[in-house]
């Protein structure tokens, strides 16, 4: 193994808990600025110890609110929490549909507590990829808790399951949009249902609907997901979902659940890592390789079609010339 590196000032700064260093990074995560590299390189081994919960569900149901309150009483038992918050965005403005940027007060100088939001503009891969590295950025700095809230988009709700080991499926009593939402692969997610605005009417039955759908579900020796009332206008079911997110994570580490996870979720990442990379490669050798340039002129010219074009340059591409020794 080559001797281990220095850490690289911006990693070192993390572990020193620099709130300016933490904000910065995450900016240039949210910009994929690949100078940001060596630095998620080598805060890797600092990572995992932090529970990254996801909290997920429509808009409106009353997510930020819960998250509120979750972190109110997280830090109430003296633990550290890092809030990221992922804005909706409309594909057609590129805009944020109701400017929700999370709504949450930290109190004032409280070291303990990080909230960030984070844009959602581009596609779902790169906001899960940007929000994935910012919660693990958290994790690095030392949070015990990360909370991360998604809205909305469908493609970026479900990919948190590649970011947390817990997700809270957040729904409330009168489901109507809600069971299109659940077709569109929210029920699959879901480690613990929370059925939020249970001062309304509806929230018993919705629960009872929505034990039996569990109860429905072929998950023999699996994790049966959890349901829980809760309402975040008077609070309470909020210390029941905190209970409920701490059985999940205390069943992954029982079964070595946490360790399958991440070993899913890791090949999720490289997997989305070497594609950009390939895509990266393939299309500047696409553009600017002689070879290439022939190939696609015969394909304009309709003598050649762009299936076997694709197998002739899959072909070459996999041949790749050796590394070139120093
Ligand atoms: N009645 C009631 N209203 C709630 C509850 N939780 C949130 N709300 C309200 O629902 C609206 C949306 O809440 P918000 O937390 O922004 O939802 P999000 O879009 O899921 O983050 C706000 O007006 C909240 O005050 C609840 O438990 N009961
Ligand atoms: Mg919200």
């Amino acid at each position: 193994m080559r001797p281990r590196s220095p850490l690289p000032p911006a990693a070192r700064a993390i572990l020193r808990r620099d709130r300016g260093a933490l904000a910065r990074l995450i900016t240039q995560v949210e910009r994929r600025d690949p100078a940001v590299v060596p630095t998620l390189k080598a805060l890797y081994p600092r990572t995992g110890s932090a529970r990254i919960i996801g909290i997920t569900g429509p808009l409106g149901v009353g997510k930020s609110s819960l998250v509120n309150l979750l972190l109110a009483q997280l830090r109430a038992s003296g633990k550290t929490v890092g809030v990221i918050g992922v804005d909706p965005s409309s594909p057609f403005s590129g805009g944020s549909v109701l400017g929700d940027r999370i709504r949450l007060e930290r109190k004032a100088g409280d070291p303990g507590v990080f909230i960030r939001s984070m844009a959602s503009r581009g596609h779902a891969g790169g906001v899960a990829a940007a929000t994935l590295q910012a919660a693990r950025l958290l994790d690095a700095f030392g949070m015990d808790v990360v909370l991360v809230e998604t809205v909305g988009s469908g493609q970026v709700d479900v990919a948190i399951r590649d970011i947390a080991s817990t997700s809270v499926v957040v729904l409330v009593p009168h489901l109507g949009d809600e069971v299109q939402t659940l077709k569109a692969g929210l029920f699959e997610i879901a480690d613990v249902f929370c059925i939020n605005k249970g001062d309304l009417p509806g929230a018993d039955l919705a629960a009872k609907d929505l034990r039996e759908y569990v109860s429905l579900a072929n998950n023999a020796g699996r994790w049966k997901p959890e349901i829980v009332v809760t309402s975040a206008r008077d609070g309470s079911g909020v210390p029941e979902l905190w209970q409920a997110i701490e059985r999940h994570e205390a069943y992954l580490d029982r079964d070595g659940g946490r360790l399958a996870g991440d070993r899913r979720r890791a090949s999720r990442e490289i997997e989305e890592l070497v594609l950009d990379r390939v895509a990266g490669d393939l299309r500047g050798a696409l553009e600017n390789e002689p070879k290439h340039a022939a190939l696609l002129e015969r394909v304009a010219r309709r003598e050649v079609d762009p299936h076997t074009a694709s197998e002739i340059v899959s072909r070459t591409r996999v041949r790749r010339r050796p590394p070139r020794s120093r």
